[in-house]
């Protein structure tokens, strides 16, 4: 008997609980103690705007790196609750560039579940790469949003390090992923930190410390980055002329050229001592290059400046695009507040600050190479993803294609087939979402209609790249033209449906037609109600010496149908009950509705939009960003500065020996 009854609860609570009622604030975890303290669960506004299946599991807090010097770094973790078969043992870690800029900007604004609205009004990203992947978000290096410690890191081997490390403790807390396949993903300045952190990896896989096991590494994604820093400078000017922002007959024209050829100079003396570290290594970035983009925004535009992030939109100057992305200015009170830093397990209270000052100042990365130099050794083992919006000026195509045209990998220099004819047409749910060019190991996409922060304009599309680098495309050769595409779909749709039951989602998928997700509502409908039934009718078999037997046989000549009603009463006698302390005229399947799909009477949840329109309004560049803290002399991320730098200080960058430029240039 308790047997049964055990068998039929725990029915219930694997069918049911798991897929409708396992609802936050309240929802089950039974992981180990070790991974339970960095639980995320109450996270303000998380459950007022997001349905049940899109709210994911958290983990967040701070990871004690190095005790002697008191180094914690920060991580937020994002897994997907209802996870589709493409989504299998994929670790995605994501970095922010700056230097010094905090990783929340890719989980908030980018390629996260969350984005944050006015007054920290949490809305769903329908793109979010969590669906194909664990995403895991790091501050670093130390000192960088809730990241923090005693010593600041000055290199690039630095981060390489300190980053391997994290890797050790993570996955001392998640053992069970230490075999996941590991990606690393990231934008800007991060496209200087990925290659010395994937060149890190190989070392540690090629020498295993004695009882280790190699990280099943697969490849690097960078996004708009900053790579080749002079070779990238030199990239400006012919894209201001060739997107018409500047004219033969501006006044600073042949200013600018001198500039454009001092830096033409360095640049060409470097290459010449190309990996020869008693000639340069000190090149990370050459004043005279970086000086090149803050001549050009100085002396276009128009009486405002163009936001260097996106050469469609126009901003204040001297801020040229720092205040942008409209969300940053939700972004940042969210972070700020006491509620939300408890709920990410902080142990220090750092106020959040989207960059930092001190970190820019520190890390000069004076003695490291640029980051173009390791690439070669990671193609030989690792795929190489370079992705681009093609609006973004400061890390621009032109910019990325300049430095692997010039690159030798794999036997070759630059892509061997190099020519735009050559290019192949990337195909998005049916749509040219951009070109791609790939070759041994490296692939270069280009991304229409996209910033410098290509997730934030295109969230769906930049998940699709996960597609491209673990090659889940068609290749379609057109009959005429002879032209090749490559062809991504949106989630749960694949080529020729082939794959369209390899879903072990147990939820409705976001990209299901409306039929499919109605049918499945009705089935699990039907499931719950099923069961619900069983266990109804085995409790008043329990509670009733006269058996059910006995009563529809002395009721019917059809026991069959009998039992059917017998159901029924019974769940109508639930109802009534539950009716009593509920709303009186909801029944029990618009209740399973609504604990289905979150829009229970309690008002919490209702399917939103992918983005709130207020949200959408704040688009508008400018639009409710604050000032003065925000804006700053010579391009300084003032937004960031440290209580403590005093003006003075930052007068000093205004002096424009191109560092304080380098924080702003990349800072995204
Ligand atoms: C590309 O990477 C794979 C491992 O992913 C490796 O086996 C292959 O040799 C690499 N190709 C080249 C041209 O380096
Ligand atoms: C989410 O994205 C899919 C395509 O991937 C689209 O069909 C669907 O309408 C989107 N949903 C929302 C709420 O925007
Ligand atoms: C809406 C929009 O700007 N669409 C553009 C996207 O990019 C392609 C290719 O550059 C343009 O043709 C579209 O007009």
């Amino acid at each position: 008997m308790m047997l049964i009854s055990h068998l039929i609860l725990g029915l219930i609570s694997t069918i049911i609980i798991p897929t409708t009622w396992a609802l936050p604030p309240k929802f089950e975890f039974d992981g180990p103690e070790s991974q339970r303290k960095y639980l995320v669960t109450n996270l303000p506004g998380l459950y007022d705007n997001l349905t049940p299946d899109q709210i994911p599991l958290m983990f967040a807090g701070q990871i004690e790196l190095h005790p002697e010097n008191h180094t914690y770094y920060f991580f937020w973790k994002f897994s997907d609750r209802n996870r589709i078969a493409e989504n299998h043992k994929r670790t995605i870690f994501w970095l922010n560039g700056g230097p010094g800029c905090s990783s929340m900007d890719g989980a908030l604004m980018e390629i996260g579940p969350l984005r944050v609205g006015k007054h920290g009004k949490l809305a769903y990203n329908n793109g979010s790469w969590h669906r194909l992947g664990d995403i895991i978000f790091i501050d670093q290096p130390v000192g960088t949003g809730f990241s923090y410690g005693d010593k600041l890191l000055k290199e690039l081997t630095q981060v390489g390090d300190y980053l391997l490390t994290f890797m050790k403790k993570y996955f001392e807390i998640f053992p069970e992923e230490r075999d996941n396949e590991i990606y690393f993903a990231g934008e800007s300045y991060a496209g200087q930190y990925i290659p010395y952190i994937a060149n890190g990896i190989l070392d540690f896989n090629e020498n295993l410390p004695e009882g280790e096991k190699p990280y099943n590494f697969k490849g690097v994604m960078i996004g708009n980055g900053w790579v080749s820093p002079n070779q990238q400078s030199l990239s400006y000017f012919p894209f201001f002329v060739d997107h018409g922002l500047i004219k033969t007959d501006n006044p600073k024209w042949g200013a600018i050229l001198n500039q454009v050829e001092t830096c033409q100079r360095l640049v060409d003396e470097a290459d010449a001592h190309w990996n020869d570290p008693t000639v340069s290594p000190a090149e990370v970035n050459f004043g005279p290059c970086d000086a090149i983009l803050n001549l050009l925004l100085a002396n276009t535009g128009d009486g405002q400046c163009i936001n260097m992030y996106d050469y469609t939109l126009r901003d204040t100057y001297p801020s040229c695009g720092m205040n942008w992305p409209p969300d940053l200015a939700n972004v940042t009170p969210y972070l700020q507040d006491d509620a939300v830093m408890h709920a990410l397990n902080l142990l220090n209270f750092e106020k959040w600050r989207e960059c930092s000052l001190s970190v820019t100042r520190s890390f000069t990365a004076k003695n490291s190479f640029p980051a173009v130099h390791l690439l070669p050794r990671l193609t030989e083992q690792i795929q190489v993803m370079f992705f681009n919006g093609d609006r973004d000026i400061i890390c621009n195509s032109k910019s990325t294609l300049s430095f692997l045209d010039k690159l030798e990998w794999g036997g070759a220099k630059g892509f061997t087939d190099g020519s735009e004819e050559n290019n192949i047409d990337w195909i998005y749910d049916e749509k040219e979402v951009g070109y791609i060019k790939s070759e041994r190991n490296i692939t270069f996409v280009n991304i229409y209609n996209a910033s410098h922060m290509v997730p934030f304009d295109v969230p769906d599309t930049s998940r699709a790249l996960i597609d491209l680098i673990t090659r889940n495309y068609d290749e379609v050769v057109s009959p005429e033209t002879n032209k090749t595409s490559y062809v991504t779909y949106p989630l749960g749709v694949r080529a020729g449906g082939s794959n369209q039951n390899n879903s072990t989602s147990t939820t409705v998928s976001d990209t299901e037609p409306t039929s499919h997700k109605i049918t499945r509502l009705i089935q699990l409908i039907v499931i719950c109600v099923l069961v619900w039934g069983i266990y109804v009718l085995y409790s008043s078999y329990r509670s009733r010496p006269a058996s059910i037997i006995r009563r529809t046989t002395t009721r019917s000549t059809a026991p069959g149908k009998k039992k059917n009603v017998q159901w029924a009463d019974q769940l109508h006698q639930y109802e009534d009950e539950d009716q009593g302390h509920n709303d009186k005229d909801e029944g029990l399947l618009s209740k399973a509705y609504h604990k289905l799909t979150g829009t229970s009477h309690d008002g919490r949840g209702h399917y939103a939009p992918a983005q709130s329109e207020e949200y959408i309004e704040d688009i508008e560049l400018g639009e409710g960003i604050i000032g003065d803290e925000h804006i700053s002399d010579d391009f300084i991320i003032a937004s960031d500065d440290e209580e403590g730098e005093s003006g003075e200080e930052r007068g000093d960058d205004k002096s424009g020996n191109g560092k304080g430029n380098v924080s702003r240039d990349v800072s995204n």
